[in-house]
């Protein structure tokens, strides 16, 4: 068994670390599945408690109609997918939602809108929602699109914690799902993000068409960047009737786990979500999932527009697998 990157339990995720090549990552992943999930518990317990499972809740802020042509997406503007598009959210309108979130055990609040990139015209109304969320006593998040500099400083000032913009798949692949903008441009806003000072959400989405090798090379561009993501998401795609990807061929459940251990050996002090695709999974799967070292979900009976396990459902996995969620000063 290679000790490949086994010392970066010692290091400072902030300081900057030696690049990680594809190959390594490759020998990594075609590991026996026993050696890898071994090692990727391994790397897990010496960073976090391994039952202990951070608790997203996500808000669309502002549904549908989206200018981009992501192929997975229900609220692209460029395929039938039947869903209806709305304007952004009155302020008062999320913080209630918020209020819920709380009361039933979320500590992150996520707001999402189908945009390409905000609007100067929307930047007061986000700074409120970030404020209002922040006096709850939640951490905040947000997925918007592209952000300035400026628009990333304004966020930032108003206390929001974490902004999400996935990666989504390699950079060779990239074109294939979405043509309205590049792997370079979402590199620029995570750089954009990173620089004011907001942690980083960033992960991609396994079932898009994409090979292994693909996965391979996503993972080893976050764990490559400047600083790792804060939060990796790996969603598994949710197919959209209309949209581009409608009827591409499902996962390999064990190809998924894999995954999801080498995002933990390669970014060992990263909160990896479970994201989108839950209600497809076994409670089989989503506890290798969690020994692979996935230790976030979304929480609620919906993600932005589609279905997510529900609280009761959670609640029974949480019991069945001895699950507690992570208290809030843990999941910085
Ligand atoms: N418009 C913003 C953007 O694209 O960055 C924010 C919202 S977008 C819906 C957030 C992420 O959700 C996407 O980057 C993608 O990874 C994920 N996502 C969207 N539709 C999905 C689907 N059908 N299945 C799985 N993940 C999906
Ligand atoms: C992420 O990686 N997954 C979330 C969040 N970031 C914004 C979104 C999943 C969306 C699933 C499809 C839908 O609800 O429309
Ligand atoms: Fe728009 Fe985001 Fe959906 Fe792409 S993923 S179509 S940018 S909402």
């Amino acid at each position: 068994m290679s000790s490949f990157r086994a010392d970066y339990s010692q290091t400072d995720q902030c300081q900057s670390t030696p690049s990680i090549s594809v190959q390594e990552a490759r020998a990594t992943y075609n590991l026996p599945f026993s050696d890898l999930l071994f090692r990727a518990q391994q790397i897990h317990r010496s960073h976090f408690d391994p039952n202990a499972i951070q608790m997203s809740r996500l808000l669309s802020i502002k549904t549908g109609g989206c200018t981009e042509d992501c192929g997975y997406c229900s609220q692209s503007a460029h395929y039938p997918t039947g869903l209806k598009a709305s304007k952004l959210m009155e302020v008062e309108r999320v913080l209630t939602e918020a209020r819920k979130a709380k009361e039933s055990g979320a500590t992150r609040y996520c707001m999402g809108a189908a945009w390409r990139n905000p609007k100067g015209r929307d930047m007061d109304a986000l700074v409120a929602m970030v404020e209002g969320v922040k006096a709850l006593g939640m951490e905040t998040c947000m997925t918007l699109g592209m952000l300035t500099p400026e628009q990333s400083g304004k966020l930032a000032d108003a206390g929001l914690d974490y902004y999400n913009h996935n990666v989504d798949t390699s950079e060779r692949y990239y074109s294939e799902i979405i043509t309205t903008r590049t792997f370079a441009d979402r590199l620029e806003t995570v750089a954009n993000v990173r620089d004011a000072g907001i942690k980083v959400c960033s992960g991609g989405i396994l079932g898009m068409g994409e090979t292994v090798e693909d996965r391979i090379s996503m993972l080893v561009a976050l764990a490559n960047l400047p600083a790792p993501p804060e939060s990796v998401p790996i969603n598994m795609l949710i197919p959209i009737p209309g949209s581009k990807l409608a009827d591409a061929a499902t996962v390999d459940p064990i190809d998924f786990v894999r995954t999801i251990a080498l995002a933990r050996i390669l970014m060992p002090r990263s909160h990896v979500r479970l994201s989108a695709g839950r209600t497809e999974m076994s409670d089989e799967m989503q506890a290798l999932c969690f020994f692979a070292g996935a230790n976030s979900i979304f929480v609620g009976d919906t993600l932005l527009t589609a279905d997510n396990p529900g609280e009761d459902h959670d609640a029974m996995l949480f019991r069945r697998l001895g699950l507690k969620p992570m208290e809030l000063e843990h999941s910085q």
